[in-house]
C-alpha cells in the first residue's frame, strides 16, 4: 500500500507577517524552522507566504499536503526529521502579480525576506548597481504588473505609501556582500526611475538589514524521497535536506523594530554584519566555488568527494591559511583557523551529496564577491594567491563548456551564451583574455592586472589537468 500524503497538523496558526521571494529549499531548510522557532519562543504573528518568482514546482509539490514538508538533518551519524508547517501559502508570481502585490502591502505583512539568488537582483555584479537595461527592469518601468523582485517590491511600497501604510522591512538572506545594501540600492534606484519623490519616502522610511546565512542545503534528489518515506512512513513530495550547522547573523534595523524574536533561539543580533559576511562569503562560498570548478574538472561529483581526495583537503587548507585568512579582519571573538577546521568537516560529512555541478551555476554572478575580492586585496598588498588564481582558470576552463574528457559541461549561468561565445572566437589560447572582457565580472584595471598572472596558471591548467594542478599546490 503506498504511503499517505504529509498533511498540515497545525491547528494554531499565526496570521501571514512574512512574504519570502523566492521559496527553495534553502529558506525552507533554514529560515523558515528557524523562524518558527523563534515564534514558539517568543510568539507574534509571524506565518509566511511563500512565493516563486518563476516555476511553480514547489507550490504543486507543496499545495496538496498544506505547505507542510519534511526538514532532514543529515548528521555523519544519522538523519533527523523536522516538520515544518509555518509556511501558509503560496504564490507563483507571474500566475498572479496581482495577488502578489496585494498581499505584499497588507498590514499584517511586515517583512519581505528574500533568497533569490544573485541574479535576482537585476544588478551589476562587480558594482553592486541596478543594471537599468536588464530586460525585467525596462519591463517593471512600462507601469505593467511586475517581473523582478525588485519590481515586486517597489511597486508593493508604492500602493502603502499611497495608503499611508509603513513599509514593510526589505530582509535579504542571499550570498551578497552587504545584501542589505545591494538591496536597498536597487530598489531605491528603481523607485526613482518610476516616482522620485517613492523613492525618498523608501529612502527616508525603509529599512534593508544586511544579514548573514550559512547553512549547506543541498538540492532534493528523488532517491531522497524515496528515502524519507521510508524512513518516516509518509509521502512528502518535497523535504529538503540540510547539515546540522547552522548560523544566522542579522542587523536589528527593522520597520518599527517589528521581527520575530530571533535572539531568543540564537540568531545573532549585530549593528554591523560586515565581518561575518566576509568570513563567510570568501572562506565558505570562496573555497567551494574553488572546489566545485576543480573538483568537476577532476571528476568529482560531489564536495564530499573532492575533499575526501587529500591533494583537495590539503590545497583548500592553504588556500585558506594562506590566502583568504591573511585579507580578513575576523568578526569579535572569532578564531578563523578554528572557523576553516570546521569548514573542512562540514565539507567532508559524507551524508551531503552537494554536487560540484550545482555550486559551479551561476558563476559570473558569483566569482567578484567569492573569489575576486580577495585576490584584489591580495595584489594591493602584495601577498600571491596561486590558489585563487587557479580557482578562477578552472573557472574560466569550466564556462568554456568541455571537460578534461572531451566531453561537454552542461553550464548554467545567465551570461552563459556569452561565455561559450567568447570563449568559441578566441584564437588558439586566447580564452583567458576573451574571458577578462567581460566587464561584469572583471572591472577592467582588474583584469589587465590579472591577465599576465592568469596566462601561464591557465596554459598549464590545461596541459596537466585540474588534479595535478591542485596537487601542486597542496
Ligand atoms: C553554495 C552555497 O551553491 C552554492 O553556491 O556555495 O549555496 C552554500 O552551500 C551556502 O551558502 C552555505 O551557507
Amino acid at each position: 500500500m503506498p504511503a499517505e500524503r504529509l498533511t498540515r497538523k497545525n491547528a494554531e496558526e499565526a496570521r501571514i507577517g512574512i512574504v519570502h521571494l523566492g521559496l527553495g529549499a534553502f529558506f525552507r531548510a533554514f529560515g523558515a524552522p528557524w523562524i518558527a522557532e523563534a515564534v514558539r519562543a517568543g510568539g507574534g504573528d509571524w506565518d509566511i507566504l511563500g512565493v516563486s518568482l518563476r516555476s511553480p514546482a514547489v507550490r504543486d509539490a507543496l499545495k496538496p499536503q498544506g505547505y507542510a514538508y519534511t526538514a532532514v538533518e543529515l548528521a555523519p551519524q544519522g538523519e533527523r526529521f523536522n516538520v515544518v508547517e509555518n509556511v501558509r501559502d503560496m504564490l507563483v508570481a507571474p500566475e498572479d502579480p496581482e495577488a502578489l502585490l496585494a498581499a505584499m502591502a497588507h498590514p499584517d505583512v511586515r517583512i519581505v525576506s528574500l533568497t533569490i539568488t544573485e541574479k535576482g537582483y537585476c544588478h551589476n555584479p562587480a558594482t553592486g548597481e541596478l543594471d537599468p537595461k536588464h530586460p525585467d527592469i525596462v519591463y517593471d518601468c512600462t507601469g505593467e504588473l511586475p517581473k523582478s523582485a525588485p519590481g515586486f517590491i517597489v511597486r508593493a511600497l508604492q500602493r502603502r505609501k499611497e495608503v499611508g501604510r509603513p513599509p514593510f522591512t526589505v530582509m535579504s538572506c542571499d550570498n551578497l556582500p552587504n545584501n542589505g545594501k545591494v538591496a536597498r540600492g536597487v530598489v531605491i534606484d528603481l523607485a526613482r526611475l518610476i516616482d522620485p519623490e517613492l523613492a525618498d519616502w523608501i529612502e527616508a522610511e525603509g529599512r534593508f538589514p544586511s544579514t548573514m546565512v550559512d547553512r549547506i542545503v543541498p538540492a532534493t534528489k528523488p532517491e531522497d524521497i524515496a528515502r524519507v518515506e521510508e524512513a518516516v512512513g509518509y509521502h512528502d513530495a518535497a523535504p529538503v535536506m540540510h547539515e546540522p550547522f547552522r548560523q544566522w547573523v542579522i542587523e536589528d534595523e527593522f520597520v518599527g523594530g517589528e521581527r520575530p524574536d530571533f535572539a531568543a533561539v540564537g540568531v545573532q543580533m549585530v549593528e554591523d554584519v560586515t565581518p561575518f559576511e566576509h568570513m563567510k562569503l570568501r572562506m565558505l562560498n570562496g573555497a567551494h566555488s574553488s572546489l566545485a570548478y576543480l573538483g568537476y574538472l577532476a571528476g568529482h561529483e560531489t564536495i564530499a568527494d573532492t575533499t575526501a581526495d587529500a591533494a583537495f583537503a590539503g590545497f583548500v587548507e592553504k588556500l585558506w591559511g594562506e590566502e583568504i585568512i591573511p585579507a580578513l579582519t575576523p568578526p569579535e571573538g572569532v578564531d578563523l583557523a578554528a572557523y576553516a577546521g570546521m569548514l573542512l568537516d562540514r565539507f567532508r560529512n559524507p551524508s551531503i551529496r552537494h554536487r560540484t555541478w550545482q555550486i559551479a551555476m551561476d558563476g559570473s554572478q558569483k566569482l567578484p564577491q567569492r573569489i575576486l575580492s580577495t585576490l584584489q586585496e591580495n595584489l594591493d598588498n602584495d601577498r600571491t594567491s596561486p590558489r585563487l588564481l587557479l580557482a578562477v582558470s578552472a573557472w574560466m576552463r569550466y564556462v568554456a563548456g568541455t571537460d578534461e574528457k572531451g566531453a561537454a559541461i552542461d553550464v548554467q549561468d545567465p551570461l552563459a551564451e556569452r561565455l561559450q561565445t567568447l570563449t568559441d572566437e578566441a584564437p588558439e589560447n586566447g580564452d583567458v583574455h576573451a574571458l577578462l572582457t567581460v566587464r561584469e565580472v572583471f572591472p577592467a584595471d582588474l583584469a589587465e592586472r590579472l591577465e599576465p598572472l592568469l596566462q601561464p596558471v591557465h596554459a598549464a591548467l590545461v596541459a596537466k589537468g585540474a588534479r595535478a594542478s591542485v596537487e601542486a599546490l597542496g
